[in-house]
């Protein structure tokens, strides 16, 4: 049973997000992958995120380029938290999408990381999970220390 969704919306968005897929992987935490589009196929996000918690499914990242609209139709149909990942590759740049994911109205959050920031949006949602999970909690630990003892490392060549 996947405890995190990662949908995006096209499959010209799955390089940037996979890197969320990877962070998981690396956490061994199980997902489900989907391109779903607000826009394109709206009833499919629809459905989807209005049966992710009975599926069990504790976390939605999802990531959109452009008129980024898909993280919020996705809060629109769920009370899971969402996790949005602007993405780049628009002629903006990817301001237009962090301004369509990040904002929302009141009653209605996403969660917006950085522009392409899809491993984030994994580290965030396994923050969420650690909540309730002691082993996610401790795999957490060991990441941020690892991650700590790698630049201490860099910190250290440089230095000589
Ligand atoms: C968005 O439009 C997608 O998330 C993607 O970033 C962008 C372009 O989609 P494609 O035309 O490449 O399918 O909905």
């Amino acid at each position: 049973m996947a405890k995190v969704a990662i949908v995006m919306g096209s499959d010209s968005d799955l390089k940037k997000m996979e890197k969320a897929a990877q962070l998981l992987e690396e956490m061994d935490i199980t997902y489900e992958m989907r391109i779903i589009s607000a826009h394109r196929t709206p009833e499919v996000a629809k459905e989807f995120a209005a049966t992710a918690r009975e599926r069990g499914v504790q976390v939605i990242i999802a990531g959109a380029g452009m008129a980024a609209h898909l993280a919020g139709a996705m809060a629109a149909h769920t009370h899971l938290p969402i996790i949005g990942v602007p993405l780049s590759g628009s002629p903006l740049a990817g301001q237009d999408a962090l301004l369509a994911t990040v904002q929302m109205p009141p009653g209605v959050p996403v969660a917006t990381m950085a522009i392409d920031g899809s491993r984030n949006a994994a580290v965030f949602a396994c923050q969420i999970l650690a909540l309730q999970d002691k082993e996610i909690e401790r795999r957490l630990l060991e990441f941020r220390q690892n991650m700590a003892a790698g630049v201490q490392e860099k910190d250290k060549k440089l230095k000589k």
